[in-house]
Order: structure tokens, then C-alpha cells, then sequence
């Protein structure tokens, strides 16, 4: 998801050749996605011979192969690409908090989900998401006034955390930038249309709450 956002932030996504794989298929197993990346992981990314496959490091290579095109996602100022840097490599805690919540689901049955161990994935994830929501207090964006790499990568959290029956009402700050952010092109082609269209599904009921 993040990958499309940043591709189609510089203009680059509509004519960029792709694939999507079925992971209950297996498909992210199959040859060609893991002679990109032995991991067998997505997004797998090949621009001409070079190979990125690590989204965030992917957005960093973007934007300075293709800086001129479409959307500047990294401020020119130093200091202030300082700040995008910091906080894009911090998302690494973000992903922490809230992977092992979607790996638990995935790998239990309905019936065998551990409420206690839920609460507990859930208070770890609102601590993180109480420290972006100060990020972002009196800010439209993480960096300011400035949309910025870090602003796409936040918004595909929040919109899996939304689009899955989290809730967003406990973080102003965070709200206010995803509904923002949520206009934007990239956001708009990188969002699956299956959440735009049906009704938030249940999975993480009771993270916000
Ligand atoms: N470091 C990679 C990790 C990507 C990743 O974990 N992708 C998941 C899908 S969102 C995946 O392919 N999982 C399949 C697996 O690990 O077997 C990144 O952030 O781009």
C-alpha cells in the first residue's frame, strides 16, 4: 500500500508495471517475487537493476531518483529533512506495536483469540498512537506544514486500523492529519477499493476504545 502512495505521489504509478499476489495462495512464495526478495515478502521493487524492497528505504530511493516529478516528499532544507528522516525511521516502533496484532489474528482461530493477550497488544498500540497524535498536535502534517514521507506511511496505518474497526475518535491530532492526508492522490490509489466501499470489518474491535 505504501509502496503505491509514494509511486503515485511522484506521478510514477500509472504506467508502473505490477502485480498483486494472493498471500492465501501463497503467491508472495512464487519464483518471481522471491528472485526480487529471498524474504518472499511485498512489496518487492525493481526499478531498471535496481532492487528495493524495503518500503521505507524504497520511498527514500524515489524520491531521490525522481525528486523533480510530482510531489516533493522530503523537505529541501536539511534540518528539516532531519525531522522526515527521524520520524519515518521511527516508524519502525509504530510497525512493532501494531504487527504482532494482525500476525496473532492471522494465525488464531476466532474461537481460540485470547481476550487478555488482545488488551494488552491494544494498550502497547495506544501508547504508540498517543505519542504520533502529540507528534502532530497544532501541525497538518508530521514535519509542519509540509506533507512528507512519513505523512503516506502514517496514513496506511491508520487507514488499516480504521477500515478494520479501530477507532480514531480517542486521537484528534491524528484524525484531523488522516482525513487530510486521506484527500491526497497517492492516498486515493494506494487505499484497496474493497475498504472504500464496504463497511469497516471487525478485526480490531476495541483498539481506540
Ligand atoms: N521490510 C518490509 C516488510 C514487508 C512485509 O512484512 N510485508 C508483508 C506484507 S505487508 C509480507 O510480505 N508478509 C509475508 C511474509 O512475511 O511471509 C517492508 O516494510 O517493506
Amino acid at each position: 500500500m505504501a509502496a503505491i502512495f509514494v509511486l503515485s505521489e511522484k506521478g510514477l504509478w500509472k504506467d508502473c508495471p505490477n502485480k498483486r499476489v494472493d498471500f492465501s495462495k501463497a503467491e508472495h512464495r512464487a519464483a518471481d517475487v522471491l528472485k526480487l526478495n529471498p524474504r518472499g515478502q511485498v512489496p518487492a521493487f525493481k526499478d531498471g537493476e535496481v532492487v528495493v524492497n524495503d518500503v521505507w528505504a524504497m520511498g527514500l530511493y524515489i524520491e531521490e531518483k525522481y525528486g523533480d516529478k510530482g510531489t516533493r516528499l522530503l523537505p529541501t532544507d536539511v534540518d528539516k529533512r532531519a525531522a522526515a528522516y527521524q520520524r519515518l525511521i521511527e516508524m519502525t516502533s509504530l510497525d512493532a506495536a501494531i504487527r504482532p496484532i494482525f500476525m496473532y489474528l492471522f494465525k488464531t482461530k476466532q474461537e481460540d483469540i485470547d481476550k487478555a493477550h488482545m488488551t494488552e497488544m491494544f494498550h502497547t498500540a495506544h501508547e504508540e498512537f498517543d505519542r504520533w497524535n502529540g507528534y502532530l498536535e497544532g501541525k497538518s502534517y508530521l514535519c509542519g506544514d509540509q506533507f512528507t514521507l512519513p505523512d503516506a506511511f502514517l496514513y496506511t496505518a491508520l487507514v488499516t486500523l480504521s477500515s478494520n474497526g479501530g477507532n480514531l475518535d480517542r486521537w484528534p491530532s491524528l484524525k484531523a492529519s488522516y482525513e487530510l492526508v486521506s484527500k491526497r492522490q497517492g492516498a486515493i490509489d494506494c487505499t484497496p477499493p474493497q475498504w472504500k466501499d464496504s463497511p469497516p470489518s471487525n478485526m480490531l474491535k476495541g483498539l481506540g476504545e
